[in-house]
């Protein structure tokens, strides 16, 4: 071969070769050949699955219009991290939930998670109650695999629309075995959230999402990083098992305000709800006023919780109203939606408020 023409094959060989050799030895380890962790997404709709007339709608728009298959479609990234397969088990947006849907909802992603082959599982959700969903996965679910509840607030068809990186960075986490045995997860903003803690704490942002003490961590770039462990009860832990309940009992939240009316504590009465969460002001306080109806409540079967209406902090026990006395719970630092299912999910095993305190207290 003529020396020109085998310097020139000799570079043509290297200039191929090169890019492999510069390559991470992780992006040719044989664990790259391996099949995809798979996880199933189950879709309820919400703002993540909404759609707006035009590009500048980001407030006003229709939830739950866009089917969970088109989600998938929108998003090829996904296949870099998961085999993903969805469901529609809902196409409703949040504020629309009901026990019955949540009983449903946990039923399915139990019976998934029974399933060997499936990783984890994501739950698309309108941001309203998903802090409730959330919740009630996290004290029913008895597996350690990974539940991402994930939304976004704002539709597809908007500018900046936030729904397509959550819910990529949710599939992430679920396909990622270091979210295993971290309770039911929600992942907002980059942000990975334990669903007890979490909750929506401003309605007209993207970072919608807060927890009084912190995320767990963080998804960027298809990687997740954590810094801390949820210390409450959840999951394989729980004493409550989704596959054990079938109905959960009526519990009402009366809203506590200067001036207050004490009807909505009768109408709770009336339609024989087994516990009121009084939201109450500042550390869970009760009017003057309105110590009767409480009691008189609790005298005839039904529980009383107090939580607060103030966003962080938490209540305590025989502080500003002597709980012991009468007979009554503290929701801990659970905001009174949280404590609402709490109540419900615990009430399914006991009707003792000593039980209960203790279950306010673990979970
Ligand atoms: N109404 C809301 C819901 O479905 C919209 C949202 O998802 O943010 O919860």
């Amino acid at each position: 071969m003529n020396p020109i023409r085998r310097h020139l094959t000799i570079a043509l060989a290297a200039s191929l070769l090169l890019p492999l050799a510069l390559q991470p030895a992780q992006a040719q380890s044989p664990a790259s050949t391996a099949p995809k962790p798979q996880v199933v997404i189950l879709a309820t709709g919400g703002t993540i699955a909404g759609a707006g007339a035009s590009a500048t709608n980001s407030a006003s728009y229709q939830a739950a219009k866009v089917p969970v298959d088109k989600l998938i479609a929108g998003i090829p990234e996904l296949a870099d991290v998961a085999q993903v397969r969805g469901e529609q088990v809902f196409q409703i947006a949040s504020e629309s939930f009901t026990n019955d849907k949540l009983v449903q909802l946990g039923k399915r992603v139990s019976q998934l998670l029974r399933d060997p082959a499936i990783a984890g599982v994501v739950v698309t959700h309108g941001t309203d109650t998903l802090e409730e969903t959330a919740f009630f996965l996290n004290l029913v679910i008895r597996s350690d695999k990974p539940v991402v509840v994930v939304g976004s607030m704002r539709p597809g068809t908007a500018m900046s629309a936030d729904g397509m990186l959550n819910l990529y960075n949710a599939v992430v986490v679920a396909a990622d075995p270091r979210s295993r045995g971290q309770g039911t997860l929600v992942v907002m903003s980059d942000e990975i959230h334990a669903g007890r803690d979490v909750a929506k704490r401003i309605n007209i942002k993207t970072s919608a999402f807060g927890s009084q003490w912190g995320p767990l961590g963080m998804a960027v770039e298809g990687r997740t990083y954590w810094f801390r462990a949820l210390a409450k009860r959840h999951t394989v832990k729980s004493e409550f098992d989704i596959d054990a309940i079938d109905k959960l009992p009526e519990v009402f939240i009366v809203y506590g305000s200067g001036n207050m009316s004490l009807e909505a504590y009768e109408a709770a009465r009336r339609s024989g709800a087994k516990a009121v969460v009084h939201a109450g002001t500042g550390n869970g306080s009760v009017a003057n006023y309105a110590v009767d109806a409480l009691r008189s409540l609790r005298t005839q079967g039904a529980q009383v919780i107090r939580s607060s209406r103030v966003a962080d902090g938490f209540v305590i026990r025989n502080a500003e109203q002597p709980d012991d006395k009468y007979d009554w719970v503290v929701a801990h630092d659970l905001n009174p939606q949280k404590a609402k299912i709490l109540a419900a999910v615990a009430l399914t095993k006991t009707n003792d408020p000593k039980e209960l305190q203790r279950i306010f207290w673990e979970y």
